[in-house]
């Protein structure tokens, strides 16, 4: 019986199509392909709760998942945006040091997430000068629309 786990150099390949690692040195990806989890959701499952603490970085190997963020005057969390395959989150407990901004849920079966911890996520980017200065400009920018939308 074929095995359904995708070999490593699967992985890799994916990895590379992935914008944010489009760059990174050979060894590095390689190095991620190494440390890699899986973790699988369905429909409905909480990746991440807003709220909680976070030690995981995520991207989407398969699937379609949804962000939501509790909102001034709203009584549910309010949804912000939709992420599909390529697409990555959580990165930005791990960089400000906080606590989850915001909930992601799948919204469909069998999606799949290939799931960096937090000591693989700051040796892969802490050592990247540009990664990192691209990630905290990001991080920033997302504290921003959070502070806009509950502006409005
Ligand atoms: C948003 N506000 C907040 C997204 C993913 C990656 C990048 C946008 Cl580089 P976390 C919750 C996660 C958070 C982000 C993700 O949700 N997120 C947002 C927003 O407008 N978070 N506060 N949009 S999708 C996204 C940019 O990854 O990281 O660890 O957990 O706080």
């Amino acid at each position: 019986m074929k095995s359904m786990q995708a070999t490593q150099e699967e992985y890799f390949s994916f990895l590379r199509s992935v914008s944010l690692l489009r760059d990174l040195p050979e060894e590095k990806l390689a190095k991620i392909v190494d440390c890699l989890e899986i973790d699988y959701f369905d429909k409905g499952d909480y990746i991440i709760r807003e709220g909680e603490e976070g030690n995981t970085f995520f991207i989407i190997a398969k699937g379609e998942v949804c962000v939501t963020q509790t909102m001034e005057g709203c009584t549910e969390p309010q949804e912000i945006k939709t992420l599909g395959v390529g697409d990555y989150f959580g990165e930005k407990a791990l960089i400000s040091e906080d606590v989850r901004s915001a909930n992601i849920i799948s919204i469909e079966n069998d999606t799949q997430c290939l799931v960096v911890d937090r000591d693989n996520f700051n040796q892969i980017v802490g050592t990247y000068e540009e990664l990192q200065a691209y990630l905290r400009e990001y991080v920033e920018e997302l504290s921003r629309c959070d502070e806009r939308r509950n502006a409005l």
